[in-house]
């Protein structure tokens, strides 16, 4: 691949954060840039907290805890002990290393910069050299419409265990939210958009309501990555969510979600059935191995998505 080629990957979450971490291996640093979902964001505690930008730090440092996905490594949990014995929250661990992060993160928001310049800021001490990018510098809460009511993202997905039936998902904020002057770039520039096996309603979805993104990712080739493998999502609430929402918990469901917006959907092996209905609906549909258990997996899919993608 030419040393010019530019691709800007999207991602929320924790399968999102994999590929970013396996193109992150396989590009040279100003070949790549990642944008990442906010809308899980919310305040805890007082404190400023993004998951899914931690979620892709982490990943692309090295540092990710390996059984959660999120939050780190080698982590203490003396700090949430303290919390319980006060009779605090206790509903969304903050381990003592991650903590760090959002102490860290709150205090420079609160000193006036921008998202964009505190996420540069702890991503070149954890010596990350891709650019890092949050979707907006504006306000996006993704809020689920249950049975129960409206909930905020991290209330319906961690307090409540994604066990209310979800009706719909909003994203509040969104008419409003513009993106960086940096993200507007990237897009502009970008020979390639990959899409990384995030939520597409959850985590590419609060992405592309930012004003201008789904146009300017329409404008440019672009290729997603399917996160349900076999019916199955391999992380989190997708399969749940997308059934409860309508859609077919598969990735023929992926392919309807992302029909008009990409040209090519690489779907797992399992799944190479469905790829004549993906291919009816508009899309190229790419066989390959999808699962990622290891960096090497990571860096393999990357490859293999580059590759068809003719990058
Ligand atoms: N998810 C949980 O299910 N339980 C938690 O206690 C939890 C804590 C947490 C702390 C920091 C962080 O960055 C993420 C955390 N997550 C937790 C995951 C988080 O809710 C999800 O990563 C995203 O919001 C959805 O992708």
């Amino acid at each position: 691949m030419s040393s010019s080629i530019s691709v800007v990957a999207l991602a929320g979450g924790v399968g999102g954060a994999k590929l970013a971490h396996g193109l992150a291996q396989v590009l040279r640093p100003e070949q790549l840039t990642i944008v990442v979902n906010t809308g899980d964001d919310f305040e805890h505690l007082g404190l400023s907290i993004s998951p899914d930008l931690d979620t892709v730090l982490y990943a692309l440092a090295g540092v990710a805890n390996p059984d959660t996905g999120w939050g780190r490594a080698d982590e203490g949990w003396r700090f949430m002990e303290s919390v319980r014995a006060f009779g605090g929250p206790d509903w969304f661990n903050l381990g003592d290393r991650d903590l760090a992060t959002h102490v860290l993160r709150t205090q420079r928001l609160r000193a006036g910069e921008t998202l964009t310049e505190v996420t540069r800021g702890l991503a070149a001490a954890l010596g990350i050299k891709p650019a890092l990018l949050p979707m907006s510098d504006d306000p996006v809460r993704t809020r689920v419409d249950t049975e129960v009511g409206e909930l905020a993202f991290q209330d319906y997905f961690v307090a409540q265990r994604c066990a209310p039936r979800a009706r719909a998902i909003r994203f509040a904020g969104a008419e409003a939210a513009r993106p960086s002057a940096a993200v507007r770039d990237a897009l502009a520039r970008a020979d390639l958009i990959v899409i990384c096996p995030s939520n597409p309603f959850l985590s590419i979805g609060p992405i592309l309501t930012v004003n201008g993104i789904r146009d300017a990712v329409q404008a440019r080739p672009t290729i997603a990555v399917s996160p349900i493998v076999g019916g199955r999502a391999l992380k989190g609430p997708a399969a749940k969510l997308l059934g409860e929402l309508g859609h077919d918990v598969s990735a023929l469901g992926i392919a309807r979600a992302y029909v008009g917006l990409v040209d090519m959907l690489l779907i797992d092996t399992l799944d190479a059935a469905l790829a004549p209905e993906i291919e009816a609906l508009g899309l190229r549909a790419i066989v390959a191995e999808s699962v990622m258990r290891t960096d090497a997996d990571r860096a393999a899919l990357a490859r293999r998505v580059l590759a068809s993608a003719g990058v």
